[in-house]
């Protein structure tokens, strides 16, 4: 794929706030995930075997409240790439909930709530980390 030009991939999010990259599909091609907050969404988007997008919306969900911080990271160790957001506004009653979106490896997420703490203020972003260096 050359980026001798821009490349719209999507118009059907609102108000993104942050993307990541990771081949989410085990086809071995970089694929990308999106958090968009005004509507809630966290998609992802396939790259065709190395030639770009087709705008192909696959929704991970459309109902996290302020969606932000998609990033991907094999969170559970079973060699797939999973999704990590949080919210910034209220969700069962906590504000700043971090998910985590589970992949089955073709793609197909499973949400869990990590931690639905209230740090006060919605947290914006966050790393991760091994923090036991176990892998
Ligand atoms: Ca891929
Ligand atoms: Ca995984």
């Amino acid at each position: 794929m050359a980026f001798n030009s821009e490349v719209n991939i999507t118009s059907a999010v609102f108000d993104p706030n942050k993307a990541d990259t990771g081949d989410i599909d085990g086809d071995g091609y970089i694929d990308i995930v999106v958090s968009s907050g005004t509507d809630k969404k966290i998609t992802w988007y396939k790259n065709n075997n190395g030639q770009g997008f087709t705008g192909n919306q696959n929704i991970v969900t459309s109902s996290l409240n302020g969606a932000c911080n998609a990033t991907l990271v094999d969170i559970d160790n079973d060699g797939d790439l999973d999704i990590m957001a949080n919210s910034t506004y209220l969700v069962q009653g906590n504000y700043t909930s971090l998910f985590c979106y589970k992949n089955n490896g073709q793609g197909i997420f499973t949400q869990q709530l990590i931690t639905p703490e209230e740090f006060g203020n919605p947290a914006y972003s966050y790393n991760y980390v091994d923090v036991d260096s176990d892998g």
